[in-house]
């Protein structure tokens, strides 16, 4: 070790974490570190091994501290997060670049030497008073090719405690690092802390990105998507190094759908916060893998995928026996639980959309909380948050995959995208080939904003990959990666786009569990065990095949009336969508590939041709006769 690391390390750990350092011996993890406490100013370091022993002292102190507090069932605790400070801020999230070095429109930016002042002028002493925790993770599953080494400091037990349950160790692993310095560095600081142990200065809430050092800074908040440095922070810098070396890092789910005869077939899915992602990842009867990012690499001609964590943070509303129960069963019995930023009263933890009774009073993220209970601008809080979330291991899970935490991956058969969309794609289609459905289906991806957001609902808003919001590099670059992706694969995965809010006026044209019939004919596809019907956007399925699936699966009828509806080719809507997107590309997206806009042209001559033959919307019923021809191979 340098002279000038042990130095400063000395003066801040004692004998027991100064030896962890010592065999982790690391010149880089040290310069990071060393920086962090000159820069921070802890009054002590933790540094926290794969040990179950550190793990147990790291949520003692979360409970010690305030952070997090006692709930009445074993192992639950629940975390606040201040009234402001309860989502990701993509406002103050920014990419340091450069001088010279543009991302382009849509992505935001700082100049770097700007913001680094600001930022490390926020984390200037931010920890004075404080213990200084220092983790070593890993992403992805462990000894794997897709495993890439994580390194985060922060003054949070919470965040520290969050990562216990949300990734896989990596202390042993980082002593066998090929590379010294090839590992992903956070520094994160709460900022100053009011008497509830939430983040005061939210005003000074940063997020900025070093790609080049692959150092993201985060301070002032608390919020884990802001703050947890293996979730999307490095999840941005995971997105630049797959760019580099040829691989992807989706904001995608990972599950396993059963087939016929014990055949298990993958699936990535990818869909904006609240559009059903997790949902699909936990469909009855499957498995899953993981249910908000995956790395997915090529191996031996085939794709392969893994979840890049090994726990979830969830959504909790509308958790409940009914809609969730698989997860409901998890999060009401004893074993390790983080829950935020719902109501708490008598020690018993209430959610939205729980089917439980109100109690008459509790406490929130507010504080003391009753009914009516107003903010500063007189609208009412609510008793739990709608972004109000559970933290939980996934080998909690009865439904965990086999393959979870294989290192080698699972086989991805098929890619989903799903959006928010109440009148334009149909509840499931299958693309042409995978560059039709990289640019129309993946690349033209659109939700429509929900109540959970500021502003307007029902507003649709560019999602690209539903990654727009991680991206870090420029947005023509990415989408020609996937295009690239299967260049060299013997078989690539079908790409499908699903829709589960297609709406008749108010109405919604399916259930939630019919997702478990879209999903059984995706498995039927890559499996060439069933027939598809040509429309102007894709493949779509016959009414015989879901029919019959209606029935294994739901044990319901599926009348062929609804057929009919739900799965109508609505051109008008399809086509003021493409103009819409390739408007997108055209004005803020310079650098996207020609065949991009030749597929959209493609589509939007079959949408015009298709509507001189059948008019502006094509029951699937009259497609036979229509017998439009499949464009691709
Ligand atoms: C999401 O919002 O996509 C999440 C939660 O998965 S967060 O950690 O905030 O990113
Ligand atoms: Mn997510």
């Amino acid at each position: 070790m340098q002279e000038k690391h042990l130095k400063i390390f000395e003066s801040k750990m004692d004998e027991v974490n100064l030896g962890k350092m010592k065999e982790l011996n690391n010149d880089p993890l040290n310069e990071f570190l060393a920086d962090a406490i000159e820069l921070c100013a802890p009054d002590t370091v933790f540094v926290c091994s794969d040990d179950q022993s550190d793990m147990d002292y790291i949520r003692a102190k979360a409970l010690e501290t305030g952070e997090e507090s006692k709930l009445n069932i074993e192992g639950h605790t629940i975390h606040f997060d201040g009234l402001k400070d309860q989502g990701r801020d993509p406002l103050n999230t920014k990419y340091l670049v450069p001088e010279g070095k543009d991302l382009g429109k849509r992505l935001r930016q700082i100049n770097k030497d700007e913001g680094l002042k600001e930022v490390r002028g926020f984390l200037k002493d931010s920890m004075k008073g404080r213990e200084m925790i220092l983790r070593i993770l890993c992403l992805g599953p462990i000894n794997s090719v897709f495993s890439i080494p994580g390194v985060q400091v922060t003054d949070s037990f919470y965040v520290a405690h969050s990562e216990n349950l949300l990734y896989r160790p990596g202390f042993e692993q980082f002593k066998k690092l090929a590379d010294p310095a090839d590992f992903f560095r956070v520094m994160h600081s709460a900022g100053r802390l009011g008497d509830d142990m939430t983040s005061i200065d939210v005003d000074k809430r940063r997020v900025f990105i070093d790609l080049d050092d692959r150092i993201v800074y985060s301070t002032n908040t608390q919020y884990a998507g802001n703050t947890v440095g293996f979730k999307k922070l490095c999840f941005r810098l995971a997105i630049c190094k797959a760019d580099a070396e040829g691989w992807l890092a989706e904001h995608m789910f990972v599950m396993g759908c059963n087939g016929p005869n014990g055949r298990k077939t993958y699936f990535t899915g990818a869909f904006p916060s609240f559009c059903g992602k997790t949902s699909t990842a936990m469909l009855t009867g499957e498995t899953i893998v993981g249910d908000d990012l995956a790395y997915l690499r090529k191996v031996d001609g085939a794709a392969y995928a893994v979840n890049v964590e090994a726990g979830l943070f969830g959504i909790i509303k509308d958790v409940n026996p009914d809609d969730d129960p698989m997860i409901h069963e998890a999060i009401t019995t004893p074993r390790e639980v983080i829950f935020s930023n719902i109501l708490i009263a008598d020690g018993k933890p209430y959610w939205l959309g729980d089917k439980q009774q109100l109690p008459e009073k509790g406490v929130n993220f507010s504080g003391e909380w009753f009914p009516g209970k107003k903010d500063e601008n007189g609208n009412e809080i609510p008793h739990a948050h709608k972004n109000a979330r559970y933290t939980i291991r996934m080998s909690e899970l009865d439904n965990m995959d086999e393959k979870a935490d294989a290192p080698e991956g699972v086989k991805v058969g098929g890619i989903i995208y799903g959006g928010r969309d109440s009148d334009t794609w149909v509840p499931v289609r299958q693309s042409f080939n995978w560059a039709h459905g990289v640019v129309t289906i993946g690349a033209s991806l659109e939700s429509e904003t929900t109540a959970a957001t500021i502003g307007k609902e029902g507003v649709r808003a560019f999602q690209p990959m539903a990654n727009l919001d991680f991206i870090a590099i420029p947005l023509g670059k990415y989408i020609q990666n996937h295009l690239d992706f299967p260049a060299d694969l013997e078989t690539s995965p079908l790409i499908f786009g699903v829709n589960y809010f297609l709406r008749d006026k108010d109405k919604f044209l399916n259930n939630m569990s019919d997702k478990r019939v879209w999903v059984k004919w995706m498995e039927l596809r890559v499996n060439g065990e069933a027939g598809c019907l040509v429309t102007p956007t894709g493949l779509i399925p016959l009414y015989d095949d879901l029919k019959k699936l209606f029935s294994q699966v739901l044990e319901r009828e599926y009348p062929q009336d609804d057929y009919v509806k739900q799965f109508t080719t609505r051109i008008p809507e399809s086509m003021s969508k493409t103009e819409r997107i390739e408007k997108i590309y055209k004005e803020q997206i310079p650098d996207t590939p020609q065949v991009f806009y030749d597929l959209l042209s493609d589509q939007k001559k079959r949408l015009q041709d298709a509507a001189a033959r059948g008019g502006d919307y094509i029951s699937p019923l009259d497609l036979e006769k229509l017998a439009f021809e499949v464009p691709y191979k």
